[in-house]
């Protein structure tokens, strides 16, 4: 066996199955040890950007990393947006990306580069094998180190020779860390605030935003009356009817000043302090209001569901939190295709425990809110800002979760960087249903265009924001890549094209017309 074969089956031993593959010549043995490794499922992308979105949404479901396969420095910078995003999201992620032979790199032929140095701008650990031995151990080393806190950007360096050169065995796989608990006095300090009687607010993020954890939390509020608070971008929310409904953190600065207005104390539990996204001129960018105080009870590493356990213990908080009723029974939108409408047809028609992937940009913000009361699922949102994340992120959770309902709320400009991600879903018929969002604009910098106070705009300004001239047709552009599509302009049309997506399994695209009011 070669060290290909050795790091496979370390890899499946250590517990993943499922790879994310763009490879080329310099991973041809790794190529060939998946096809041979019935433990590791192979899932072809057809863009490096497609691979690291796909990971990062199958590891934000599964809590357990996927495998990527990259073609060196080239396809590694590839991926770079979403594995940034994917960093952002606290994702369980491990790439393997090939590199010449090392007598090769000598020679500096035409696609060497540095990929220690790519690797090192998103991975949290790096490692490029010794040896053909020593790839099977770094592989388990790999796997450990991105099950670490929350979750790590683990990145192998696999020269070609060491991929092809015998090698003895395959290395055990590693314990996973524990995640670091929080102590009593942190605990004590946060439990003094909550009960001194000061407008306090309970701002969590990460893994404190799954159910358990915010049940917690909405203990704590029913005892002390204190605001509970999400981050503005999480990785993963679980919400909707029956569970406690936490009040998410607006985007722009100006209306998280109006929200956090009179609060006095935050407490932070798997996140951080809230920061303006951008500066503007003239606009704060630490949105803590004066005079507030902040803790970090716990960072987004630290165990925050036993936090909020011990928490709710010391205030002696144990009625259960409120929870979110369903909606009301209500007809069917109609009329204009708006946001708002599809929100409404997404209420009254996405299955329990679906699993929405938010890169709706403008037209998310309103869905979001409108769909506090469907039924419990899943809402995975943009978390490091880079587009081009919906449209693989759904891919990856399908994979991750095949028994249940992926819908992607995808914007039109963002949806064009990784369109090919449509492709692979075909491929493995997963069941995405994705929800095209075509306001033919990047229509949020059309508002950050005046936001910034960057002066008057000429047509040669507007067009570098607008998406026309040639509209994009993204039935056709579905459909060419063997996804089934609808195009729906009102919101009567959208409704029942959505209904029909929901009652049928596999892929399906929706191009919904949207009709916009602009805040
Ligand atoms: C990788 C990357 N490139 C560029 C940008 C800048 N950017 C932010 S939003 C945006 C346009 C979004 O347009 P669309 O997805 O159509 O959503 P809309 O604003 O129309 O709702 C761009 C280009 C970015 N955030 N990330």
């Amino acid at each position: 066996m070669n060290g290909a074969d050795r790091l496979l089956e370390t890899l499946v031993a250590s517990g993943t199955n499922v790879c994310f593959a763009n490879p080329g010549t310099s991973e041809m043995q790794l190529v060939s040890a998946i096809g041979n490794n019935d433990g590791m499922r192979a899932i072809l992308c057809l863009f490096e950007g497609v691979v690291s979105g796909a990971a990062d949404g199958y590891g934000r479901m599964a809590d357990k990393p996927a495998i990527t396969l990259l073609h060196l420095g080239s396809g590694f910078s590839n991926s770079m947006a979403n594995l940034h995003n994917a960093k952002r999201a606290h994702t369980p992620l491990v790439n393997i990306v090939g590199d010449h032979a090392t007598y090769h790199l000598k020679y500096d032929a035409p696609l060497t580069s540095d990929v220690p140095a790519h690797a090192n701008i998103c991975s949290d650990w790096v490692r490029s094998s010794e040896s053909a031995d020593d790839l099977a151990a770094s592989g388990a080393e790999a796997v450990a180190a991105a099950m670490a806190g929350a979750g790590r950007i683990a990145t192998l360096i696999a020269p070609a020779n060491h991929a092809w050169e015998e090698a003895g065995k395959s290395a055990q796989p590693l314990p996973f860390p524990e995640r670091e608990p929080v102590t009593n006095d942190a605990v004590s300090t946060a439990a003094g605030m909550l009960g001194n009687g000061k407008a306090t607010a309970l701002l969590l993020g990460g893994h404190a935003l799954r159910e358990e954890s915010t049940e917690l939390a909405g203990r704590v509020a029913r005892a002390t009356g204190c605001r509970v608070l999400s981050e503005t971008f999480a990785a993963r929310m679980q919400r909707g009817a029956g569970r406690f409904g936490v009040e998410r953190l607006q985007y722009f600065s100006e209306h998280v000043t109006e929200q956090l207005a009179g609060v006095e104390q935050i407490v932070l539990v798997g996140t951080g302090a809230p920061v303006s996204f951008f500066a503007y001129p003239g606009k704060a960018s630490w949105l803590v209001p004066e005079g507030c105080e902040v803790l970090e009870l716990a960072n987004v590493d630290q165990d925050v569901h036993a936090t909020l356990s011990a928490l709710a213990e010391e205030l002696g908080a144990r009625e259960p939190a409120e929870t979110m009723p369903a909606a009301p029974d209500f007809p069917p939108p109609e009329g204009l295709l708006t946001p708002i409408a599809i929100g409404q047809s997404l209420t009254l028609l996405m299955p329990e425990d679906a699993i929405v992937s938010d890169e709706g940009a403008t037209c998310g913000l309103g869905i979001f809110t409108v769909t506090e009361h469907a039924p419990p699922h899943d809402w995975l949102m943009l978390t490091g800002g880079a587009i081009g994340q919906g449209l693989p992120l759904s891919l990856g959770a399908s994979v991750a979760c095949p028994d249940h309902k992926v819908i992607a709320l995808q914007a039109d400009g963002s949806a064009m960087y990784t369109l090919q991600a449509l492709w692979t879903m075909a491929r493995e018929n997963t069941d995405v249903t994705v929800v095209i969002m075509n306001n033919r604009s990047y229509a949020i910098l059309n508002i950050e265009l005046a936001r910034v106070g960057a002066g008057p705009s000429t047509p040669k300004t507007l067009s570098m924001l607008d998406l026309s001239r040639p509209d994009i047709d993204w039935v056709s552009l579905s459909e060419g890549m063997g996804v089934p599509a609808t195009r729906a302009t009102t919101a009567e049309t959208f409704h029942e094209q959505f209904a029909a997506a929901m009652a049928t399994s596999g892929p399906r695209l929706i191009e919904a017309m949207v009709v916009q009011q602009m805040p």
